[in-house]
């Protein structure tokens, strides 16, 4: 085969860990995608890639592209992480293969099947609270609140110390960054956090019958070693719960801005995991990852050397025109499937029912007994290296 003579990969002068990038992604995410298939990412050294058929190309060939040598900016190869790499994360086959099978049976349809009606009645509950308030905060009171009264309780944690829970997670979160302030700041902070999580792993901390100590109960079955077992609650710790916060906060904020999904969801409350799904779209929670090349590869007509990082905008993917019809409507009743936000292949998030059960029962119990939903207040943006979300949703309801 004769190839043109490829040209140089077009260069961009965005930096998408600043705080002008997190305030308004939008516009970059479209100058990313128009460059060109493949750009090059100057202030960080970098290649990245922001329309959907690249992402998703490069989450589905993990030979590739790499996840052992980290799946934020630092290479393993070249630097210590930060903390023990995750076992299924950042992992390959066939060391991710065994990890994954595990996490996959601990977060299983039938284990699904079995929480559903506490984790409805919590939605219930918490839906009823903030009526009774009238006017909340869209994300203490409710996107922190649901996920914080179900999660931990399903992975068996004591009641003490869960105040370390969503520091933590905002830690690992910024550490996939860039060395900038946010993952610095987070990580000389970390020390109490990391040790009340590695404390909590151990298997005498977990009560019988939670995620936690059914991932344990692996080992007796001789899948995976007692060595293993608390990295992998560690990831349940890292995973499980910030992530539900942002992705139920993102609907929040949906059902906010756009009062005629609000009302379609209100007129049939079976559409709510569909419009859940498309809320993580819309938003994408978690923005962005990385991948390492493992040999020279060829990206949209550009090579790339081996063991160079490349950054996949999932938010960009997500709304990608050459893939979705109008992309920046949010609508729930759109076909959702193929978006990006779980990630996809081998390493798609492990936890999307959970994610997917709290973002539904979350929606459902709103449907069912608020009327209406308005913005009372400032809206205040958290800044986060990887995640994009809220700190503050002033919000007014009126029950139905
Ligand atoms: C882990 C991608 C994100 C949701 C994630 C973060 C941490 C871990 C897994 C997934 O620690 O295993």
């Amino acid at each position: 085969m004769v190839t043109a003579p490829s040209t140089a990969i077009p260069g961009v002068d965005i930096d998408p860990f600043s705080i002008a990038f997190f305030d308004d992604p939008f516009p970059h995410h479209e100058r990313l995608r128009e460059a060109g298939p493949v750009v090059r990412l100057d202030t960080w050294n970098l290649h990245g890639v922001a329309r959907y058929a690249e992402v998703h190309a490069v989450l589905n060939d993990p030979q590739t592209f790499c996840s052992s040598r980290g799946v934020g900016l630092s290479d393993f190869a070249k630097e210590k992480p930060w903390r023990p790499p995750s076992l299924i994360l950042e992992a390959d086959p066939p060391a991710h293969t065994r990890t994954r099978a595990v996490l996959s049976r601990v977060l299983s349809p039938a284990v699904m099947k079995q929480v559903r009606d506490g984790f409805a009645a919590a939605a219930e509950a918490k839906v009823d609270e903030i009526v009774a308030m009238g006017s909340f905060d869209g994300v203490a009171d409710l996107a922190e609140a649901y996920p914080l009264s179900v999660f931990p309780d399903a992975l068996g944690l004591k009641k003490e110390g869960r105040e370390h829970l969503i520091p933590y997670a905002g830690l690992v979160f910024n550490a996939f960054g860039p060395p900038n302030e946010l993952r610095q700041q987070a990580i000389d902070r970390s020390a109490p956090h990391q040790a009340y999580v590695q404390e909590q792993c151990q298997r005498e901390n977990l009560a019988p019958g939670g995620f936690g100590a059914c991932i344990h109960a692996r080992v007796d079955a001789g899948e995976i070693t007692a060595t293993e077992a608390p990295l992998l609650v560690r990831s349940l710790l890292s995973a499980g719960l910030d992530t539900t916060v942002y992705g139920i906060g993102a609907a929040l904020y949906c059902m906010a801005r756009f009062p005629g999904e609000w009302q379609r969801l209100r007129a049939d409350p079976s559409l709510a995991r569909n419009a859940f799904e498309e809320a993580v779209r819309f938003e994408s929670p978690v923005q962005t990852f990385f991948r390492t090349t493992t040999r020279e590869v060829e990206i949209g007509g550009h090579t790339i050397g081996e063991g160079e990082k490349i950054l996949m905008f999932l938010g960009a993917a997500n709304r990608d025109p050459r893939r979705w019809h109008e992309p920046d409507r949010y609508d729930i009743t759109r076909q959702t499937s193929g978006h990006v936000g779980f990630g996809s292949g081998i390493h798609m998030c492990v936890g999307q029912l959970v994610a997917r059960l709290e973002g539904e029962v979350m929606l459902a119990a709103l449907a069912r007994r608020v009327a209406s939903i308005e913005i009372s207040g400032p809206v205040k943006r958290r800044y986060n290296n990887t995640l994009r979300g809220l700190d503050s949703l002033p919000l007014t309801v009126t029950a139905a």
